[in-house]
């Protein structure tokens, strides 16, 4: 069994999300993603997600890909979540690339690139005009 570990804010969940969930679950057997925590994007972000943590949490554990979700309650705990799930494999977008190498000492890590012209900023703005 190789499991794959993932995060993200996953907010107005887009094709851009899913096509990660999608490619990140073929490189093991058990797919878990981390949602980050609304207080963890108000920390980084200084603004709280359009879907609460809630709602994402629900969004992607709904997906039939996804074996487990749970939040992410810091970017610090990375190590620590690698560890308690036994993630064989880290997925991140290539907006992340080089930024988790040091997990290269427990787990494989995989950086791919993201979905061109898709984001959750762009919706946002598409949406106010
Ligand atoms: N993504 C993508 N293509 C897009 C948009 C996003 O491949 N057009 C990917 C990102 O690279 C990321 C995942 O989708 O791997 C989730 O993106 P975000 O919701 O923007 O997540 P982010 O806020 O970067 O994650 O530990 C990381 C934190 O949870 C923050």
């Amino acid at each position: 069994m190789r499991t794959v570990i993932t995060f993200g804010t996953f907010d107005v969940f887009h094709v851009g999300h899913l096509r990660i969930i999608e490619r990140a679950a073929t490189y093991g057997d058990r797919l878990v993603v981390g949602v980050s925590a609304d207080a963890l994007n108000l920390r980084k972000k200084g603004r709280a997600p359009v879907f609460s943590e809630a709602e994402r949490l629900a969004i992607v554990g709904a997906l039939k890909l996804v074996d487990e979700v749970f939040v992410e309650e810091s970017l610090e705990l990375k190590r620590h979540y690698i560890e308690k799930f036994s993630a064989d494999v880290l997925v991140m977008g290539d907006d992340w690339a080089g930024r988790f190498d040091e997990f290269g000492d427990i787990c494989e890590v995989v950086y791919l690139p993201r979905t061109p012209a898709i984001s959750t900023t762009a919706l946002i703005e598409k949406i106010k005009s």
